[in-house]
C-alpha cells in the first residue's frame, strides 16, 4: 500500500513524483537554534546510513547551488493545521529535489521525522544516495510507546542502554523504562544510601553481568535519550521484588538479619514490612533521589507480583509509596496489581499478566486511572520466539513478530476506553538472557512491531503490509552492528 519501507506507518504519505532529492557530501543541515541537537543527531544517524559527513550549521547560505536539510521549529505557515493534530510529537516532512524540511512542534517531533528520513535513503542509479519527493504529515496514535528494559537480573552498560534507545527512536518509541531494582540487584546509586549499590550492585542473577549507574551515569542516559525524543522513566519495583534491599538493610526484616543474596529466577517470595519502622524512611530516601535524578514526569514504584505477602500490608505499602512518589511532583506507574489497592485516581497502570483478573483495572480506570499496555502474549520480548530460540522462556508461550504486531490496545481491557489507553510498552527480562547481543536478538525485530501498535492507526494495521516494510530494516541493524531475529513470514533482505 505504500512505495516507501516506513515503519510505523504514518498517517499520510504523499510521494509527489518529482524528481529525488541527491544525499551527497555538499548537503548541509541547517538548524533552528532550538533543534541543534536534534540537528547533529541527524548529521550521525545520516552518516551511519550512508557514510557521508554533513556539517550542520545555523544560518542557511541561500545560494542557488545548495541542497539543505532543514529543521523548523515551530512548524511554518505550510503546515495544514487543519489536516493534523498538532500534538507535541506530530511531525511534517517535505522532501524536493533541493530541500529537505523536517517540521514540528517540538524537538522530540522532529526526532520522528528525522525517523521517517532515514528510513527513506536508498541507494541512487549511480552510486551516490537519493530522497524521493514526498510530502509526509503524521501524528502517533498513542502518547506513550516504550521499552521496559530489566537491567537487574543482567546488567548492561551505559553505551548498551544508549544503543537501545537508538533503536527506540529509529521507531518512535518515546519511553525507556529502566527496571533498576530486584531480587537479585540494585542497579542505581542512591546518594545517602550509597550500601545499595556497594552491595547490591555486584550481585545478578545466575548468568547475567552485575553492575551500577552512578548518579552521573544515569544524568548522562537522560541527556542522550532526551536529545533523541526519549524520556526515561525509572522503577524501583516494591514491596515485592526487594531482596537487594532486605540482603543491604537488616533492618527492613522482622529478624533484623540482611537476607541472603539471590541469583535465582524464582519471582514473589521477597518483602517488605509497613510496620517497621525504618521501612518508610527507606522508601522515601529512594523515592526521593530517583524523582530527584530524574528529569521526565513518571515514577515506577512497581506492585508486582508480592506473592507471599499479606494484601493488608501490601496495599499500605503501595499506598505509601504512591503518597511519597506523587509528593515528588511525579506521575506515578505502577504494575496491574496495584490496581486493586485502592490508591487515588489518575495513576497509570500497567497490565502485563493475561492470566489474572482485569476488573481491578477496569474499576480503577473508572475512577480515574489510566492503562498501559504490556501484554505478555504480545510484547514480552523476553518469550522465545520459538521452540529454537536459545534465550528467554516461555511461561506466556511462544511470541514470534507476527504476534507482537496483531492485537490492540484499546481490547485488552474491557470497559477502558481509547482515551484512557495512554499506549504501549513492550517489556525484556532478562533471567535468560545474558549480554547485549542476545539482547538485540530478543528486541528485533518485535519491537518494530510494538512500535506500529503505538504508533500507527488502527484500521492502518495489516501485516502483510508489515512484513514488507519491516524487510528492509535489516540493514540498518546491520549498519548498528546489533544482532536480530530472522523472523518468519518476512522475506529478509
Ligand atoms: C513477571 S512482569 C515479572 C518479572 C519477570 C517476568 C518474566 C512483571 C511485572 N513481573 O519479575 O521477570 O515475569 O517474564
Amino acid at each position: 500500500m505504500n512505495a516507501l519501507n516506513l515503519v510505523p506507518l504514518p498517517v499520510s504519505v504523499d510521494l509527489l513524483g518529482t524528481p529525488p532529492f541527491a544525499l551527497d557530501d555538499k548537503v548541509v543541515i541547517v538548524a533552528d537554534p532550538a533543534a541543534t541537537e536534534v540537528a547533529e543527531v541527524a548529521a550521525k544517524v545520516l552518516s551511519q546510513t550512508t557514510g557521508l559527513t554533513l556539517p550542520v550549521a545555523s544560518t542557511s547560505e541561500g545560494g542557488d547551488n545548495t541542497r539543505e536539510i532543514r529543521l523548523v521549529l515551530p512548524p511554518q505557515g505550510a503546515v495544514d493545521e487543519g489536516a493534523l493534530d498538532m500534538s507535541d510529537e506530530a511531525y511534517r516532512l517535505e522532501v524536493t529535489s533541493d530541500l529537505v524540511t523536517l517540521s514540528a512542534t517540538t524537538p522530540r517531533g522532529l526526532n520522528w521525522a528525522l525517523a521517517t528520513l532515514r528510513q527513506m535513503v536508498t541507494p541512487g542509479e549511480d552510486g551516490g544516495w537519493v530522497i524521493p519527493a514526498v510530502l509526509v504529515e503524521d501524528v502517533p496514535r498513542f502518547p506513550w510507546r516504550g521499552l521496559s528494559m530489566d537491567v537487574v537480573r543482567s546488567f548492561y552498560t551505559v553505551d548498551e542502554v544508549k544503543t537501545v534507545v537508538d533503536l527506540l527512536a529509529t521507531y518512535k518509541m518515546n519511553t525507556l523504562h529502566l527496571h533498576l531494582t530486584d531480587d537479585q540487584g540494585w542497579r542505581l546509586e542512591i546518594p545517602g544510601r550509597e550500601a545499595l549499590t556497594e552491595i547490591s550492585g555486584v550481585t545478578a542473577g545466575a548468568g547475567g553481568d552485575a553492575g551500577f549507574y552512578t548518579v552521573e551515569d544515569f544524568a548522562d542516559i537522560q541527556h542522550y535519550a532526551a536529545a533523541r525524543g526519549v524520556t526515561v522513566v525509572p522503577e524501583f519495583d516494591l514491596p515485592g521484588h526487594t531482596n537487594a534491599a532486605t540482603h543491604v538493610y537488616g533492618e527492613l526484616t522482622p529478624s533484623g538479619e540482611p537476607t541472603p543474596a539471590y541469583d535465582g529466577a524464582k519471582v514473589g517470595f521477597s518483602k517488605l514490612y509497613p510496620d517497621l519502622p525504618p521501612t518508610e524512611p527507606f522508601l522515601r530516601d529512594v523515592i526521593n533521589s530517583m524523582a530527584e535524578q530524574t528529569v521526565g514526569p513518571y515514577i515506577h514504584i512497581g506492585g508486582d507480583e508480592a506473592l507471599e505477602m499479606d494484601l493488608g500490608n501490601y496495599n499500605e505499602l503501595v499506598t505509601m509509596a504512591e503518597k511519597i512518589a506523587r509528593e515528588t511532583g511525579k506521575r506515578p506507574v505502577a504494575w496491574q496489581e496495584a490496581a486493586g489497592a485502592g490508591l487515588p485516581g489518575n495513576m497509570i497502570y500497567q497490565f502485563w499478566d493475561p492470566r489474572l483478573t482485569r476488573e481491578d483495572m477496569a474499576k480503577a480506570v473508572s475512577e480515574g486511572g489510566q492503562l498501559l499496555l504490556s501484554p505478555a502474549n504480545h510484547v514480552y520480548f523476553d518469550m522465545q520466539y520459538d521452540a529454537d530460540t536459545p534465550h528467554g522462556q516461555d511461561w506466556s508461550g511462544y511470541v514470534e513478530l507476527r504476534d507482537s504486531y496483531e492485537w490492540d490496545p484499546v481490547t485488552q481491557v474491557e470497559g477502558v476506553p481509547e482515551e484512557d489507553v495512554v499506549g504501549v510498552e513492550a517489556t525484556v527480562w532478562t533471567e535468560y538472557i545474558h549480554g547485549f547481543d542476545a539482547m538485540t536478538y530478543m528486541l528485533l525485530p518485535r519491537l518494530a512491531a510494538a512500535a506500529e501498535v503505538g504508533w500507527s492507526a488502527r484500521g492502518a494495521l495489516e501485516w502483510e503490509s508489515f512484513a514488507g516494510r519491516i524487510a528492509p530494516e535489516s540493514a540498518w541493524w546491520n549498519a548498528m552492528g546489533v544482532n536480530w531475529h530472522r523472523s518468519p513470514g518476512v522475506d529478509w533482505k
